[in-house]
């Protein structure tokens, strides 16, 4: 067959991440279903726009989705009908998980639930041979007019993690574009961060790929990709690069295997950790090992939202990590959100501040979204609290919920005005200016475009739209 894999964009006019060209599962799966002999392109829109009259040509289209990417999904899947489309959509990944009623009613005929990489080749045998769906779990499907819920597929298991091919990159149109390519060594994460959507997309679970085949694929990324090795930067996507204690067992072992097997990236490679992993013997291995940057999920230096959001880690550790990852010379970005129950302004920003004195070498402020299936949306719904529902702003870009403590200009302050603090007039951001000078027109540039549209579109809204 041949089939389509599409991940889109999303549409907000501020969305910063629709500029970085990265792919999430889709090649994976391509992979997967090139080893049974399907024909496969996947189509990542912030890679390489596409016309959406291409996915006609396809025997068959998949989505995969997040929440801020839904409805522009759902936009083409009408587009697609209307156009006279009649076969097989489907649609997979966090949001249609979480809400798989909703792609349906948008159009798709199947719903693949959490991983798809066992049920998505099923899936695809079954409707091949014109069998019944019952038989494939984890699915959500249409039948005479009815929403049908298959059972849960079990998730996979490190047995089976750890045979799985490397994405097919090639598969990516445009894919020479890329700057940077994903892969992803683990499933799940032993935290259990309320606001977080991975334990209800992956499972309780956290599950490991063993430190042989990791490298395998870093050996077959080398020898089959060697442009990709050449110009792009690896990001290993697990959502805890360390984890728990086995966990750290086996990334240090590929830590050390990379270095052995001289598997250093040409231009490095950069992972998702808890500041608290930083420690000396560590960082010295990570950058040995070619590691160039530390994505460090702070979230908050305040106490008491440290406690709320169950992150376990307490602002000591926050430095110390810090400090143990710049002596080695990794460069560190906190990932922090604005709009939490327990921040104000102020202590936010005190916060970013002392961030920037402990020499944060980039800032990330995202603000808190309620995202579908997390902890965080089950209590909301039991306090009975309020929160918008327009998905295209759920991409950490817009005040999206009424914190307790901050008002909605509150947080729209700390995070456009914290940002433009830290990049603009802190100590850090004059050296960061002078560093990446080109970068800075560019984002000048978009900034100020974005900021049309931007008030353009919230004129439009104060006439047009209620408020929650
Ligand atoms: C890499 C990554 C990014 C990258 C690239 C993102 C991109 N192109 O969208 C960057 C850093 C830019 C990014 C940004 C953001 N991200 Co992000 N990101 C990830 C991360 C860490 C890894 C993704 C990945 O490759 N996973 C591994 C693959 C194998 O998993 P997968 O993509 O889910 O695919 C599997 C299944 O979903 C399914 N599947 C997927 N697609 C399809 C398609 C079909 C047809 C089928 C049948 C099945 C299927 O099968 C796959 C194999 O099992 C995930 C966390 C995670 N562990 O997944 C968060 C995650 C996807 N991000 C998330 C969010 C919220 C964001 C942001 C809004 C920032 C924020 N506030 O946290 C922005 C917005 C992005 C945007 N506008 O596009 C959420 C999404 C939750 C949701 N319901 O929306 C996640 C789950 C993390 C979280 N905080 O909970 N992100
Ligand atoms: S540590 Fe990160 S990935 Fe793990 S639950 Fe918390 S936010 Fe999610």
């Amino acid at each position: 067959m041949k089939i389509a894999l599409v991940e889109l964009a999303s549409r907000d006019y501020l969305d910063v991440y629709a500029i970085i060209g990265m792919h999430r599962g889709v090649p994976l799966l391509a992979a997967i279903l090139e080893q049974s002999g399907h024909l496969v392109d996947c189509f990542v829109e912030t890679i390489e726009k596409f016309e959406w009259s291409k996915l006609t040509s396809y025997d068959m289209v998949g989505f995969g989705i997040i929440s801020c990417t839904a409805n522009p999904t759902y936009a083409m899947i009408e587009k697609l009908r209307e156009a006279g489309y009649q076969r097989k959509i489907l649609v997979g990944g966090p949001h249609a998980t979480e809400l798989p009623e909703e792609s349906l009613a948008a159009g798709a005929d199947v719903v693949v639930r959490h991983e798809g990489d066992r049920t998505l080749p099923q899936l695809i045998g079954a409707i091949e041979k014109g069998e019944s769906l019952d038989s494939v779990l984890g699915i959500t499907w249409m039948e005479d007019g009815n929403i049908r819920h298959n059972p849960d597929q079990v998730f996979l298991t490190e047995a089976e993690l750890s045979v799985l091919p490397l994405p097919s990159f090639r598969s990516i149109v445009g894919y020479q574009k890329m700057k940077q390519i994903s892969l992803t060594f683990s499933r799940g994460c032993p935290f259990a961060c309320e606001f977080c959507a991975v334990e209800a997309m992956f499972g309780p679970g956290y599950r490991f790929a063993s430190v042989d085949w990791r490298i395998s694929q870093l050996r077959t990324l080398k020898a089959e990709y060697p442009e990709i090795w050449q110009n792009c930067s690896v990001f290993f996507d697990d959502d805890n690069f360390y984890g728990d204690k086995r966990g750290k067992a086996i990334t240090l072992e590929m830590l050390k295997q990379i270095i052995i097997e001289h598997l250093i990236l040409p231009l490095g490679w950069f992972c998702q950790m808890r500041v608290a992993d930083g420690t000396p013997k560590v960082s010295r291995l990570m950058k040995q090992a070619g590691s160039t940057m530390a994505c460090l999920g702070i979230e908050s230096v305040n106490v008491d939202t440290l406690k709320a959001l169950h992150k376990g880690q307490t602002p000591d550790e926050i430095e110390k990590g810090l400090k143990n990852l710049h002596e080695a010379g990794i460069e560190t970005l906190a990932m922090t959100i604005a709009g939490t129950d327990t921040d104000t302004f102020w202590s936010f920003f005190r916060g970013i501040r002392q961030l920037a004195k402990w020499g944060i070498t980039y800032l990330q402020i995202v603000v808190m979204v309620p995202l579908p299936g997390t902890k965080m949306v089950c209590r909301f719904e039991a306090e009975g609290r309020r929160f918008s529902q327009n998905l295209d702003h759920y991409n950490g870009m817009h005040v999206v919920m009424n914190p307790k403590k901050m008002s909605r200009l509150g947080v729209w302050m700390a995070l456009y005005l914290v940002t433009f603090w830290f990049y603009f007039i802190s100590v850090n951001g004059r050296r960061l200016i002078r560093k990446h000078f080109r970068d800075y027109i560019r984002m000048i540039r978009i900034t100020f475009l974005q900021g049309l549209k931007c008030t353009w579109q919230t004129i439009k809204e104060r006439f047009t739209s209620h408020h929650y």
